[in-house]
């Protein structure tokens, strides 16, 4: 397993995964949610903000359309995978998810990753304009013509624009990306109690801080944000079955081992 080797299981490096109950208190919890998340979020928003001015030319845009169907599914997974191994990094120091036996890290890490992906994509992405930030500039959806799905393009966007709306705090998309991720709720996991005493502790952190900036209601919203998260998930499966079906040598060797890993 390419997870595997990439994200060896240590637990010593991170004291609180062998103790998640001896966490002092939920504020300690949050902090360190929080901090892996700002850890392994490529960019910051502050800088993501200052790039906005950088949005693709009409050439540049061109560049993209004329590319083959594979040439652009290969450099989109590779995108991709790039955005999952961040992920990969921020599941490793969510307290108590290296206590899960190595099958169970991964089998969320198949569902959830990707989910977590499109979590972080409002941070990304542009409303003024429907733009995000793709390949250093910011790209809208004509950009991704070439990958023949439309639809599921379109429906990536939709979810951003939704996600932005309800304006999250950096802190509030940390907790929320965690309980994405920590989800009993996934196929073939084998100590689906475990997963539920980790799972309840970061939902304990989520009510905290909504709590805290007086924002309870979000709870509501952001469950219902999670069932769209499950069907685009579906829709990119279904997506990549497609694709490898119609290139299977792309599909097969130039996509990358962790996206094959994760997706196939
Ligand atoms: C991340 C950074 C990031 C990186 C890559 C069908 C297929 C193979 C792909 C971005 C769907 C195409 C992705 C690259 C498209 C929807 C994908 C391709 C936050 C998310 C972000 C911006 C990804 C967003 C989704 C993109 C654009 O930390």
């Amino acid at each position: 397993h390419d997870l595997v080797a990439i994200h060896p299981y240590s637990p010593l490096e991170d004291p609180y995964s062998l103790y998640p109950h001896s966490l002092r208190n939920v504020d300690e919890l949050c902090a360190s949610i929080v901090r892996s998340h700002r850890e392994t979020t490529q960019y910051r928003v502050e800088e993501l903000q200052a790039l906005r001015w950088k949005v693709l030319s009409r050439e540049e845009i061109q560049v993209y359309q004329s590319k083959s169907v594979d040439e652009m599914w290969q450099h989109c997974a590779i995108r991709l995978t790039d955005a999952v191994q961040y992920v990969v990094e921020f599941a490793k120091h969510i307290p108590g998810f290296r206590m899960l036996s190595q099958n169970d890290q991964i089998a969320l890490l198949k569902t959830g990753s990707m989910e977590v992906v499109l979590v972080r994509m409002c941070r990304y992405f542009n409303t003024e304009n429907n733009t995000v930030f793709f390949d250093g500039k910011f790209a809208g959806v004509e950009v991704f013509k070439s990958l023949a799905c439309g639809d599921l393009i379109a429906a990536v966007f939709d979810f951003a624009h939704d996600m932005c709306a309800l304006k999250l705090t950096e802190q509030q998309i940390a907790l929320f990306s965690a309980l994405v991720l920590i989800n009993t709720e996934r196929p073939c996991l084998e100590d689906r109690s475990r997963v539920q005493r980790v799972q309840r502790s970061v939902e304990f952190g989520l009510t905290h801080i909504l709590h805290r900036d007086n924002q309870e209601s979000l709870m509501h919203k952001l469950y219902q944000r999670m069932a769209v998260l499950r069907s685009l998930c579906s829709l990119h499966m279904e997506k990549l079955r497609w694709f490898s079906q119609r290139y299977p040598l792309t599909a097969h060797s130039l996509f990358p081992p962790l996206y094959k890993e994760l997706f196939a």
